[in-house]
This record gives structure tokens, C-alpha cells and sequence, in this order.
């Protein structure tokens, strides 16, 4: 460490603290370099990545084919817009189609254009396919969701500080418990066009639902007429150790929402994948955005997506996950009251006894090993599928003191 570094730490910290927004309280690490499960701060320090952008970079920090897929395409065009068409997004989305199944996707940039994309379509769709009355569709949506920071979306969160001041907000949202089948049943009406969920919850602190909650949700969807609509822009994309989360069920869910790691890390790359009864609900300007579908995010795509299926990420983060989730079991720490989670997306439920996770991360953060909290008492582990088992089993040398309660500091 020397001198001008711990300056521009400082100085890169008060820049941040001066200029920006207090949207976030990030962790006091500044980064200045990236490679495959690995970043480097300002004064040359090396972390692993257990966060891995809340899985947007399943395939680690800068991939050499999806960042050379980047600069080749920088070479040529990076965005047209869709008033003209380009060379990239309809083989893209080919391969997206093809990938997942579907007959159509609707290319955007964040996982949150995808879910208000997501809604307006399954919304006309009610209207116009299913015959329920204008503006009176229902969308079912559960306890401990998150689907991004737009005010609709946020209408439908349960989680007063994301809500707090932001109204008046979008009506059409019933909610219900998580994992709660009866409670989606009930919910129901004739105006209920979908039922929007995440697989596993993400933000709520890693809640896996109960074993079968999905493929009954399913039933209950196909035996109503309802849409199943799976958010999978964090659990999609290999990081559970499927393709996609419904994948362990066996569930093709209605409308698969992607995004995060279909950019590779590099990239804003998301999309709405349905069949054609759905997406041509949509007629040509009736929705939009200025970068969806630009043949930059499009190439980029391609070669995010190649990674994941020519590399076996999803198989990865399923053999590497059940070792590591059993590793962090058999740690019997005191202070920890649940590992949860499946492949690589886990969360180590801190015991409210032990205080907040934050001082934790702050922990792991000193010997190396960059997590976040979510939720007060979750420390979330989820680093790029590309990690290698010795990585993960150094990685747990490190967790353990810290899970016991070693250098923890209130
Ligand atoms: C933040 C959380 C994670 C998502 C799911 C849609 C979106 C997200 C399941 C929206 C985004 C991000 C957003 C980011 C932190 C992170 C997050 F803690 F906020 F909730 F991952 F858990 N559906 N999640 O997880 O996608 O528009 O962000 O691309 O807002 O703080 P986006």
C-alpha cells in the first residue's frame, strides 16, 4: 500500500460521497479493476466477488469473448434505434429463442423495462384476448417481491422504504404470501390476467419457496386463464444451476423475463420472451425504448448468452453450489440460523441475536471476500459461475472465522 493510493481512496470516496445521490451505502472498497471472479481496489488490494452485480456477471468480470463480441461491434455500429433495423438483434434474438423455448422476445435494456413491459403486456392481453373490462386487470404479485425502482413496480412492493413518499401509485396489484398456494388461489377473480414471481427471491434474503409451489402455481394459472409470468432477471440464466429457476420444476412458465446476466456484465441487455399469443398483443409504436434492441446490447447478448450454454454454467453453479451451500452448513456457526438458497445464489440468514450482517461483510470484506447484506440479516454469496472449486474452498478458509464471530466488529 502507498501513500497516493490511501489519497485517492480518499479522495475517490469523498468524490463519490460529494457528488452523488445517497441512493446507496456501498461497502468502503473502491474498485478499479476487473477479471474473471476476481476485482482489485485502488491500492492494489485483490477480492473475490461473491455479489457478482446481484448476478449480472454469471459469466465473471470481463469474459474475453464477450468483451472482444463489445469491441468488434464498437468497430462497426452500437445503436440505430428501431426506427431502422440492424445487422445484430434478429440474430440475437434467434438465439435467445431458441435458448429458452419461446416464439418471440421483446428486447429492452434493465430488468425493470422487461417487468413494465412484461405487465403491459399481459394487461392488453387480458383486455383484448382474455375480455376482461379496460383498466380493471389484476395482477397477482407476492410479499418480498422486487422487480426494480419504477413507481408501478414499486406500487406492488411490500417494503415501506421503497415506497415511502413515492406516491400515488398504480392500482391492478394483489398480493399474497410467498410459497402460499391457497392464498394464490383465493386471490384470483375473473379480472386476473397474471401472476408475476420470482422462482426464488432474490432480494427478500434468498427464499426458496416450498418444494412444488411453482408447477401448482402453473395449474392454478393454466386452470384460470391467467398468465404465469416468471421474473427471472437474477435467477435466470444458470445461476441456480438450471437455465432457469423453472427449470427444477419442470415449469415453462407463460412469460420469462430476463436480463442482468444477458449483457454479460458489460452491457444493459433484457427481454420479455413469450409466444405470439402474447407478444402480438404489441402493434408497431405502441411501446418502445431508444436502446432496446441495439445492435451493441444485441452482440453483446450473443455472446453472453454462448457462454452460459457452451461453458456449462448452469451445471457449474449446480455442482459447485450443493458443495458450497453444504460447506456453509457444516461451519455450525453460532451466529449464522439458516443457509438457504440453491447453486450459486445463497443466503446466510445472520441470527438477529449476532446484530445486522452488515458488520460481516465488513468483516469478509477485510480478508478479502466482497458479499452483500440484503434485509438486515442476510449475507448473500453468489459469485460468478465461472468460479473454480478451489476458489470457493479458499474462500471458505476465510468465511468461517468471520461466520465465527472473528473480527466482527459491531
Ligand atoms: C437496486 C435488489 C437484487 C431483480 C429482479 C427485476 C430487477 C432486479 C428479481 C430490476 C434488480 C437489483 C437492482 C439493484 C440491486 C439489485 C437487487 F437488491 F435491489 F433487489 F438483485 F436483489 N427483478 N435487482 O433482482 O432489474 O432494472 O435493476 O436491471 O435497485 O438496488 P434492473
Amino acid at each position: 500500500m502507498t501513500g497516493s493510493d490511501d489519497r485517492t481512496e480518499a479522495v475517490l470516496l469523498r468524490s463519490a460521497e460529494r457528488w452523488c445521490a445517497r441512493n446507496y451505502e456501498p461497502l468502503p472498497v473502491v474498485l478499479d479493476r476487473g477479471e474473471g471472479v476476481w476485482v482489485w481496489d485502488v491500492r492494489g488490494n485483490r477480492y473475490l466477488d461473491m455479489l457478482s452485480a446481484y448476478s449480472a456477471l454469471n459469466q465473471g468480470h470481463r469474459h474475453p469473448r464477450i468483451v472482444e463480441a463489445a469491441q468488434r461491434q464498437l468497430e462497426r455500429l452500437t445503436l440505430t434505434s428501431r426506427a431502422f433495423h440492424n445487422d445484430q438483434m434478429g440474430p440475437f434474438l434467434a438465439e435467445l429463442c431458441r435458448a429458452t423455448g419461446y416464439g418471440k422476445a421483446l428486447p429492452m435494456n434493465t430488468g425493470t423495462e422487461a417487468v413494465e413491459t412484461a405487465i403491459k403486456m399481459v394487461r392488453r392481453w387480458g383486455v383484448e384476448v382474455k375480455g376482461v373490462p379496460r383498466n380493471a386487470a389484476e395482477i397477482i404479485v407476492c410479499e418480498g417481491n422486487f422487480a426494480g425502482r419504477t413507481t408501478t413496480i414499486i406500487s406492488f412492493s411490500s417494503e415501506a422504504s421503497y415506497r415511502a413518499g413515492f406516491g400515488p401509485f398504480t392500482p391492478g396489484f394483489r398480493m399474497v404470501p410467498y410459497g402460499d398456494i391457497p392464498a394464490l388461489r383465493a386471490a384470483i377473480s375473473p379480472n386476473t390476467v397474471a401472476f408475476l414471481v420470482e422462482p426464488i427471491q432474490g432480494e427478500s434474503g434468498v427464499v426458496v419457496p416450498p418444494e412444488g409451489y411453482l408447477a401448482a402455481a402453473r395449474d392454478i394459472c393454466r386452470a384460470n386463464r391467467v398468465a404465469l409470468v416468471a421474473d427471472e432477471i437474477q435467477t435466470g440464466l444458470g445461476r441456480t444451476g438450471r437455465m432457469f429457476c423453472s427449470d427444477w420444476e419442470g415449469v415453462r412458465p407463460d412469460v420469462m423475463i430476463v436480463g442482468k446476466a444477458l449483457g454479460g456484465g458489460v452491457y444493459p441487455v433484457s427481454a420479455v420472451l413469450a409466444d405470439e399469443d402474447y407478444l402480438d398483443v404489441f402493434r408497431p409504436g405502441d411501446h418502445g425504448s431508444t436502446f432496446g434492441g441495439n445492435p451493441l446490447g444485441a452482440a453483446v447478448g450473443r455472446a453472453a448468452l454462448g457462454v452460459i450454454v457452451d461453458e456449462g454454467l448452469a451445471e457449474r453453479s449446480d455442482v459447485l453450489g450443493g458443495w458450497f451451500i453444504d460447506g456453509l452448513r457444516m461451519l455450525d456457526s453460532p451466529h449464522v440460523a439458516q443457509v438457504r438458497g440453491r447453486g450459486l445464489m445463497i443466503g446466510v440468514v445472520i441470527r438477529e441475536s449476532s446484530g445486522p450482517a452488515r458488520p460481516f461483510c465488513e468483516a469478509l470484506m477485510r480478508r478479502g471476500i466482497l458479499a452483500k447484506e440484503t434485509h438486515r440479516q442476510v449475507v448473500r454469496f453468489a459469485p460468478p459461475l465461472i468460479v473454480e472449486r478451489e476458489v470457493l474452498e479458499a474462500a471458505l478458509g476465510e468465511i468461517a472465522p468471520v461466520l465465527a464471530g472473528e473480527g466482527v466488529r459491531a
